[in-house]
């Protein structure tokens, strides 16, 4: 059985786990929980350390007060220290949308208000979408004159279409929870007061399932964007063969004849 680690401490972010589960709250509540540079590593050793430690079997992603995030900190941009915007971007934004699409671990993101610029982004890169009644997407880039970036331009297509991609993207418009869910940026808009509850919930049934399978639906689902039908009924076959092999794989046929639940170790 693999051994928990001690869980890390940050300063603005919130990292906890309970139950196999990893909740990581972004945390600057006073400024929209806005992406500063402490922020962002902490993010990113965060899910260093998720991904290190086999005991986690989901993680939900949030923020603290009103806001999921309102994207890169503009006070600190401002600041004549601040790194030049694409150096920024290769060394501290792109390494956390990687580090979230290599997890092995589901991400299950609890969109509990604005989620604007890299927030978007970060929200996008999440597996599963969940969204207070209060929450709303906005890319916010155009603005103040930049790209969409840190995957959004990436994300945005393969989850909304072309078109209504386009309108975000050029248009800058903001996008309520009942309209992110009909687009489809959302699997399900939830009262704000059930969102954490509906994430843990979600979270927990991800932690019960067999984690070898879900990292593997994981990878292929992303894979199935960028390939053909062909290719990806061979990438099927071969992770079904990596799946197949597993103990977990074998104790889902016990428990299902025996009538039990299962109990996947991730071997
Ligand atoms: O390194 C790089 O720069 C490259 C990477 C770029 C990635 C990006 O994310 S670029 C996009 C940056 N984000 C934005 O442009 C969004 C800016 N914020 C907003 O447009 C609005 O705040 C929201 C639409 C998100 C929410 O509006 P609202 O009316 O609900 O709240 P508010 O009153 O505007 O904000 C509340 C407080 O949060 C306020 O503080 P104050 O004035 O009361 O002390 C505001 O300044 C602060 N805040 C909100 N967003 C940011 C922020 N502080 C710093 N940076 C922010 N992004």
């Amino acid at each position: 059985m693999a051994k928990a680690s001690s869980p890390p401490s940050f300063d603005t972010i919130r990292y906890e786990v309970a139950e196999a589960i990893a909740t990581v709250t972004l945390d600057r509540p006073e400024s929209l929980n806005a992406l500063t540079v402490t922020l962002k590593q902490e993010l990113l050793a965060a899910f260093r350390a998720i991904a290190r430690d086999r005991t986690l079997r989901a993680v939900v992603l949030t923020g603290a007060g009103r806001a999921f995030c309102a994207g890169q900190d503009l006070k600190e941009r401002l600041q004549p220290d601040a790194a030049p915007l694409a150096v920024e971007l290769r060394e501290r934004y792109n390494p956390i949308i990687r580090a979230m699409r290599a997890l092995d671990q589901p991400i299950v993101g609890a969109i509990n208000g604005v989620a604007a610029g890299a927030g978007a982004s970060l929200a996008f890169a999440c597996d599963i979408r969940l969204a207070s009644e209060q929450a709303s997407f906005r890319l916010a880039f155009g603005r103040i004159g930049l790209v969409p970036d840190s995957g959004a331009t990436w994300f945005l297509p393969r989850l909304v279409g072309p078109a209504k991609a386009a309108e975000l993207a050029l248009l800058d418009e903001s996008l309520s929870a009942v309209d992110a869910e009909r687009f489809g940026l959302v699997a399900r808009v939830v009262p704000a007061d059930a969102l954490a509850g509906e994430a843990r919930a979600a979270a927990l049934r991800l932690a019960g399932l067999a984690p070898r399978a879900l990292a593997l639906t994981k990878r292929a689902l992303e894979r199935s964007w960028s390939v053909s039908l062909d290719a990806a009924l061979d990438d099927e076959a071969h992770r079904q063969g990596i799946a197949g092999a597993t103990q977990d794989h074998q104790e889902g046929i016990a428990a299902f004849l025996e009538k039990r639940a299962p109990r996947f170790r991730g071997d």
